[in-house]
């Protein structure tokens, strides 16, 4: 295992529950990695619940925080960093600056971006513009993207047909944007292909690809953050050990166990209870090559 790098994390902040980095933070900081951590919002809960307060932090907001880090030296030492739900559509634009900047000075930092936007049965969950900047402008500037069933399809401009067909897309994706993108992460798939009890995260890199699935447990509803804690422990796990299968497997088998402890009822993951199946959890679920 090395040594991984200070990771910036720019993503929402509620003050109960847990998405965004109130999901991505503690997950991260419990493997042991030191985060940065940037609100793009500030809310009392999940917009999951219907009803939230708090505000939207503007993109002006963000700069100067990010203003105030620079003054400190603070980017200079990033060396990842992840991004997730943006609040303001021109939040989006001070995220891939800062990732600029910060490959300037660190070339091999690496960007993983999910580009959360919706899910199957609640739709499109951001405003306006988020999805079309996920898109065009932040997933050819990403190293590593996770986007969801859904997501993956809005990215494309279609549906899925099955794995192979997901495999193919990506792969196409991955040589669309070059030599950047290097790994494309589709979480919670349910193509025709794949057991209605069961789900298949699958990970596919330039010239290997992989996937594991996991029973799908039928809980309603689901609780937010899923994405955000896979997100969190993929990074983490991919920045101390390198292996994008190892990182799969592992942030695979911690969701698993997270939804598995989550009571009937609860719109939020048990990430404090839980929290030993961050780093260790006990279940492990195989990690299979595709060719
Ligand atoms: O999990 C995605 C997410 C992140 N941040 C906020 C959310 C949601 C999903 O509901 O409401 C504030």
């Amino acid at each position: 295992s090395r040594d991984a790098p200070l990771v910036l994390s720019i993503q929402s902040h509620v003050a109960f529950g847990h998405v965004g980095n109130s999901a991505a933070v503690f997950p991260l900081q419990r493997m042991g990695i030191e985060v940065v951590a940037v609100h793009t919002v500030q809310f009392s809960n999940h917009t999951g619940y219907g009803e939230f307060r708090g505000q939207v932090f503007s993109a002006a907001h963000i700069e100067e925080v990010l203003e105030g880090l620079r003054a400190r030296d603070v980017l200079e030492r990033v060396g990842a960093v992840l991004s997730g739900y943006q609040g303001d559509a021109g939040t989006g634009e001070v995220i891939l600056g800062v990732v600029d900047e910060i490959r300037r000075q660190t070339p091999d930092a690496l960007y993983l971006c999910d580009p959360v936007m919706g899910d199957v049965g609640r739709g499109i969950f951001v405003r306006p513009g988020i999805p079309e900047f996920m898109k065009r402008r932040a997933v050819p500037s990403a190293d590593i993207i996770t986007p969801n069933q859904f997501e993956f399809e809005y990215l494309i401009d279609r549906p899925l047909v099955d794995t192979e067909d997901a495999l193919r897309a990506a792969r196409k994706l991955l040589e669309a944007h070059g030599d950047r993108l290097k790994c494309v992460v589709i979480t919670s798939l349910a193509t025709a292909d794949v057991d209605s009890t069961r789900l298949r995260t699958l990970a596919v890199e330039r010239d290997a690809a992989w996937f594991v699935e996991a029973p799908r447990v039928p809980l309603s509803p689901l609780p937010n953050g899923m994405g955000d804690v896979f997100s969190a422990v993929f990074l983490g796990d991919y920045l101390q050990h390198g292996k994008i299968a190892g990182a799969l497997g592992h942030a695979v088998a911690t969701l698993s166990e997270l939804i598995e402890r989550t009571p009937q009822g609860s719109r939020d993951l048990p990430l404090i209870q839980a929290q030993s199946s961050l780093c260790t959890p006990k279940v492990s679920y195989e990690v299979q090559p595709i060719e």
